[in-house]
């Protein structure tokens, strides 16, 4: 999983929390986010993930070579030149990117110091008509950055490679860019007619302005061409990448904070709530079963109540402070007490207004649980899910931070 996976996940957590807790168009606005984070086409980690896609012979492996700057892939003369799938990958990438390549099955994995942040897929050859052949590539391009179609003088017109590959997967222009390879083998007319040739080509498939690049990646002379602007293009796509990722970090942990803000979660999570209430518990029950009839006891035990339920309310805040005011207004509080201290001395008399010393620990342990029950239990149920949201938020903004150190490595 990469960083940024974590933190659409995490904000869809926090979504998924929030609503119905805090103001629906803060959840709105949060889900939209995370939905436009999610549908991100493309590798959603630090590295630009480029697959060199072409027909055999074409190049794919002498074009990964000469970007490696060394021999990396199998290069053959003899067609159909069957090899293993291939990862050039940055060395010390992100994990993200091994179970990407485990995904796309793809095992010998090299790894490289020379472009950090990019990973080329010498992946599939596409010359037959094979249905499975474009699926794959169809199936590869939302999972990675971009794709490049390598063709050569000879089958660039290839009318299956455009009525079967291109045009139907047109949509995903913005993620293609082409190679014309083994230029070196068209004189210096030749190689204006072919370039004009396949631009037009590609803009009747589909793609209105095609990004394409001559070169030669492995000529007999051994002199390379292209090589270098092509390395500069995936360089500049990968700044422009981590740009755009950090854009969606940001705006996730923009619609966490401000569901955050919005349900009042500033201050901290607990709140002490557990020390508290078994405090007052303490307080209530000791007071309440030793009071004589009539005596303070009650009165002392109601104000204790409701400065707790009040200040509970206060800190917890936003809508979950007055989630708490609802449910326990003052008038509340006293006609539970009230029923809770009935329900005790109908089963505990007094005896000259007192508690008999023996029956006081039995008075006492049942109003404490009849106080936890129908205070205690639902207070705590409103806090639980302040803490949750509000741990889910701060789990954002770690993931964020990761992300976001990740784009910067
Ligand atoms: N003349 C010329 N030949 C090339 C060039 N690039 C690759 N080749 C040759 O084309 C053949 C097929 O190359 P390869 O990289 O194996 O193609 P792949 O099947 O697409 O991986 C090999 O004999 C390469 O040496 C080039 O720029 N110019
Ligand atoms: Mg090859």
């Amino acid at each position: 999983m990469t960083e940024l996976i974590k933190v659409v996940e995490g904000l869809d957590l926090v979504v998924e929390m929030a609503a119905g807790v805090v103001h629906p168009d803060d959840v709105v606005r949060a889900r939209a986010a995370a939905a436009r984070a999610r549908d991100r086409r493309g590798y959603l980690g630090g590295t630009l993930v480029v697959g060199i896609i072409g027909g055999t012979g074409s190049g794919k492996s002498s074009l990964l070579n000469a970007l490696a700057g060394r021999r990396v892939a199998s290069v053959s003369p003899v067609r159909p030149h069957t090899a293993r799938p291939l990862a050039w990958v940055p060395a010390g990438a992100e994990p993200g990117l091994d179970h990407l390549l485990d995904r796309l099955g793809i095992a010998d994995r090299v790894a490289h110091d020379r472009f950090p942040g990019i990973a080329l897929l010498d992946v599939t050859d596409v010359d037959s008509v094979e249905l499975g052949h474009r699926r794959q590539v169809e199936a590869l391009l939302p999972l990675i950055d971009a794709v490049v179609w390598v063709l050569d003088p000879d089958k660039y017109a290839d009318p299956l490679l455009h009525a079967e590959f291109i045009r139907p997967l047109a949509d995903s222009a913005d993620q293609f860019l082409f190679v014309l390879n083994q230029i070196d083998r068209l004189g210096a007319s030749d190689r204006v007619t072919v370039a004009d040739d396949l631009r037009r080509r590609l803009v009747d498939d589909g793609i209105p302005s095609p990004i394409v690049f001559h070169t030669a990646a492995d000529p007999p002379d051994g002199e390379q061409r292209g090589i270098g602007d092509l390395a500069a293009y995936l360089e500049r796509r990968l700044d422009a990448k981590r740009v755009q990722m950090n854009a969606v970090i940001a705006e996730a942990r923009r619609a966490a904070r401000d569901v955050a803000a919005s349900a009042g979660l500033v201050g901290g999570g607990s709140l002490a709530f557990e020390e508290r209430w078994k405090g007052l518990l303490a307080e209530i029950t000791t007071g309440l079963s030793i009071a004589e009839e009539g005596g303070t006891g009650f009165e002392e035990a109601l104000a204790a109540l409701e400065d707790l339920v009040g200040r509970v309310a206060r800190e917890a805040g936003g809508t979950f402070g007055m989630r708490i005011r609802a449910a326990f207004p003052p008038a509340r509080i006293e006609e539970v007490l009230a029923g809770v201290v009935g329900e005790v001395e109908a089963q505990v008399p007094r005896e000259e207004g007192v508690i008999v010393p023996e029956r006081r620990a039995d008075a006492a342990g049942m109003l404490s649980d009849l106080l936890q029950e129908r205070v205690g239990g639902p207070l705590r149920e409103v806090l639980w899910e302040r803490s949750s949201l509000a741990a889910s938020v701060a789990g954002l903004a770690v993931d964020a931070a990761q992300a976001e150190a990740r784009l910067r490595a």
